[in-house]
């Protein structure tokens, strides 16, 4: 479909397109339409837009980024349709690997979605060949690659299942989250979590990696990272979210 630029609801209308093609396509599982759904329920209570403390969140991922040794941004079908550029952006500023990591898992789709970052510039992609798995994770989200989600010590995490968040998290690594939902097991158990819609928080943690690389220097990064308190955030965004409601 041609949805003309001028439509009100242009950008939530080409995100549903990219989700519909890429059902057709085999990048996306079909439950990824329900999560997105979901998610944009929550975009409204946000007004569609970062509000300044998830953009303290986005701060906070920056830094946990740039302080870390092996960080690694995990992609599933959703962030693949939706996400790739910014991904292989972020990826770059913040010499993050790439890893698909799936909850629906087929080496089929997997593939696809390499394929499809290799496409779009990519470099290195992990995941297609997984040669670990994650402690405590039953199902395929648990089929991960050594050298990336395995063993990095940072992780961005966009659209996620709890579950993973979790076992990620007893594992003692940091683990950046972003989902829109303020109350799911990701964003209560997430060491930073940015209540945003993908392609913003994305590009909001990019900025930020910039403005920090600029401006700050390692201390202070630091301090960032010390003082980040996840709860207030969290707190902070849904007395937001409920005011909007009233
Ligand atoms: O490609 P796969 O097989 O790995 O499957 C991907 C999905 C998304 C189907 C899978 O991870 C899943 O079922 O996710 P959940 O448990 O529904 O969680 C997705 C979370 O992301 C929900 O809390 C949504 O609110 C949130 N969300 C959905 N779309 C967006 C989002 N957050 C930010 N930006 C979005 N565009």
């Amino acid at each position: 479909m041609d949805i003309p630029k001028n439509h009100p609801r242009y950008k939530s209308l080409l995100a549903r397109e990219k989700l519909a093609r890429g059902i057709k396509e085999g990048l996306v599982h079909e439950t990824g339409l329900i999560a997105h759904g979901r998610g944009e329920a929550f975009d409204y209570l946000l007004g569609e837009k970062t509000i300044p403390p998830v953009d303290e969140a986005a701060k906070a991922g920056a830094a946990h980024l740039l302080l870390a040794k092996n960080p690694v941004i995990s992609v599933n079908g959703n962030v693949a349709v939706l996400a790739a550029e910014e991904c292989i952006q972020l990826a770059k500023k913040a010499k993050a690997k790439l890893e698909v990591n799936l909850f629906h898992r087929s080496q089929e789709r997997v593939e696809k979605i390499a394929a499809l970052f290799y496409n779009k510039g990519a470099g290195k992609i992990l995941g297609i060949e997984a040669n670990e798995r994650i402690p405590g994770l039953k199902h395929d989200r648990g089929k991960c690659s050594k050298e990336g989600i395995y063993s990095a010590d940072v992780i961005l995490v966009p659209l996620e299942d709890g579950d993973r968040c979790e076992a990620l998290v007893n594992m003692g690594k940091t683990v950046v989250a972003i989902d829109l939902n303020p109350l799911s097991r990701t964003s209560t158990t997430a060491t930073v979590t940015i209540v945003d819609e993908l392609t913003r928080a994305l590009n909001q943690i990019g900025k930020w990696i910039d403005s920090l690389k600029k401006d700050e220097n390692e201390i202070e990064i630091k301090k960032i990272v010390d003082e980040w308190d996840n709860e207030k955030c969290l707190r902070e965004t849904l007395s937001y979210m409920a005011n909007r409601l009233k």
